[in-house]
């Protein structure tokens, strides 16, 4: 049975207790979906068997790690994870298996199988990835309150039946921009897991910008210690250490993302204009600039030692990241006259193949000659002109693969209305049915389904400065992309999509989120999707004031929680 479509419910559980979810209660929603038989049960007995594969076993330590506070149980991760299904003898268990050639869905990079009945609970994949994915979608089949992290009552029933399930596209991605704003370790850490939980498995990270370079690069140090040094609005800044980088690097990997860093070039380049005279071609250094304009600054197209800059930069963080892109920007670059943009593009992508990694830019790159491989990401609007279009179109047909991001449907940053606090809204407002309801392979006339490599929700910071800010812009609008992303387009459906992300809002208390209760998700009566929002006066778009926000009984003030 396709998921979207109705399902019987599973037999409830014995005991008179509440039915569990039903199976394709999932974002994104799952390929396939087979309803049938009694529910599982984890109990206080229950173990995690892996087998003897590693990644198996880091899968169920991560499982382990979820359940573990909440259930209050041991849950030992053991080895024997071997033979059968958790249908026919699984005594109980859940298992992760990796296998060389499963049937069903389980097969491809990422897909994976989930059976759950009476006797046991079994995940089955090809590859790592898979199993953690099935891991995700075992989360969501839990009660909510598996989430939180004291011991709660359960009943721990997940339905009975078999989910089948594998992505539509490779390319599920998620930006963020901590040059604006600079996000901690920490902080990029919760968003990742945040990512994690709707299967997003790239992590772009726009590591420079006019406001701040954010990468520590050895044989240019005063990009950070100078560069680095603030951000819009003045605060101070900040700037990943090489080892700090690799933490992210190692983290996003634990959580199979990838992760794909971004130097905007060449526009988008105050930061490092500022920090070295020598880059601007009249041997001026800017000052710093901590406002939200874009497109006034350029790297010097006719000098030598921008290519030098570009070779060292690219070097060092190409050796840092072990994904196989590097996505140079090229967007906005409107101080950079045409044909020193096809110049500059012509002499960088090289030095990008020549690091080993594949070149992304912004669509922008299709106005130049993208090397053979390239991908383009498309942020255009709806409105933007047929010319642009159709020149990403042709670049597509050439064999450009296409990310889309389209502005006035994938952008985080844009206000959700005209009352949303935070944001910008030169896409327009938009809302979370427009950011789920279009579709990307018929997004832009002329491009080949074939190109589109899948999508990506990129969250611009002007005006977000901590994890609450970054949670509000992207819940509820992220796992629609991530579901636009991952499910079959014929499980595409408003108003089923709306009361699946309706039954997130509790996970999303559970685990200490926030997220705009939008008016066009019939969230559930009580606990934080019941209460109105209440902001204080002051806390304006990129101010600094004091954010309130009275929530069921307590009272939350994000300038005094920084996290
Ligand atoms: C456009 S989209 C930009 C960014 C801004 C963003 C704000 C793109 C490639 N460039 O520089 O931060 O709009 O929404």
């Amino acid at each position: 049975m396709a998921a979207g479509a109705t399902t019987m419910g599973a037999a409830p559980g014995d005991r008179g207790e509440a039915a569990p979810a039903p199976l394709d209660r999932v974002i994104p929603a799952p390929a396939s979906v087979e309803p049938g038989g009694s529910p599982y049960r984890i109990t206080e007995r229950t173990r995690i068997r892996v087998g003897d594969s590693r990644a198996a076993r880091e899968a169920g330590d991560y499982l382990a790690d979820v359940l573990r506070p909440s259930t209050g149980y041991r849950l030992p991760v053991t080895g024997d994870g071997g033979g059968g299904t958790g249908k026919d003898g699984g005594g109980g268990d859940i298992r992760l298996r990796l296998v060389k050639s499963p049937h069903g869905g389980a097969g491809g990079a990422e897909g994976y199988r989930l059976d759950s009945g009476r006797s046991g609970l079994t995940i089955t994949a090809a590859r790592p990835a898979g199993l953690f994915h099935g891991v995700q979608t075992l989360r969501q089949l839990l009660p909510a309150a598996v989430e939180k992290d004291s011991v709660q009552p359960g009943p721990w029933l997940v339905a009975g039946g078999t989910i089948e399930d594998a992505p539509r596209y490779g390319w599920r991605g998620a930006m963020l921009d901590v040059s604006r704003h600079f996000f901690t370790v920490g902080q990029v850490e919760r968003y990742i897991d945040q990512l994690a939980l709707y299967k997003i498995n790239k992590l772009h990270l726009h590591l420079s910008d006019d406001q701040g370079w954010r990468i520590a690069v050895d044989s240019w140090p005063r990009l950070t210690t100078y560069g680095g040094s603030t951000e819009v609005g003045g605060g101070p800044g900040g700037f990943y250490t090489k080892a700090d980088y690799r933490r992210i690097v190692r983290y996003a990997a634990s959580r199979h993302l990838e992760v794909v860093p971004e130097i905007d070039m060449p526009g988008h380049t105050n930061a490092a204009l500022a920090s070295y005279a020598e880059l601007n071609c009249d041997g001026v250094a800017p000052p710093l600039y901590t406002g939200t304009a874009v497109g006034f600054s350029s790297l010097c197209v006719g000098k030598e030692i921008t290519y030098d800059f570009v070779d060292d930069v690219v070097r060092e963080l190409a050796a840092l990241t072990p994904g196989r892109y590097l996505h140079i920007g090229g967007d906005e670059a409107h101080s950079t006259p045409h044909d020193d943009f096809v110049t500059f593009m012509k002499r960088v992508q090289p030095i990008v193949a020549r690091y080993g990694k594949t070149v992304i830019g912004w669509h922008q790159l299709t106005g130049a000659d993208p090397a053979k491989g390239a991908l383009a990401q498309y942020w255009g609007l709806d409105g933007t002109g047929p010319a642009e279009k159709e020149r990403v179109a042709e670049a597509a047909r050439n064999g450009t693969g296409l990310i889309l991001s389209p502005a006035d449907r994938a952008y985080l940053d844009m206000k959700y209305d005209a009352n949303t606090p935070l944001g910008l809204s030169w896409a327009g407002h938009v809302d979370v049915r427009r950011s789920y309801d279009w579709d990307p392979d018929a997004h832009l006339p002329g491009v080949p389904a074939s190109a589109v490599r899948g999508v990506e929700a990129p969250l611009w910071t002007e005006t977000l400065e901590n994890s609450g800010h970054l949670e509000y812009m992207a819940f509820p609008r992220l796992p629609g992309i991530a579901e636009l992303g991952w499910s079959p387009a014929a499980t595409h459906d408003w108003d089923g999509y709306r009361s699946r992300l309706a039954a997130q809002a509790p996970r999303w208390d559970a685990l200490g989120m926030d997220y705009y209760r939008s008016p066009q998700v019939p969230w559930p009566a009580g606990g934080g999707g019941g209460g109105p929002d209440v902001f204080c006066a002051g806390w304006g778009g990129g101010g600094g004031g004091a954010t309130c926000r009275v929530w069921t009984s307590i009272n939350f003030c994000y300038s005094h929680l920084n996290i």
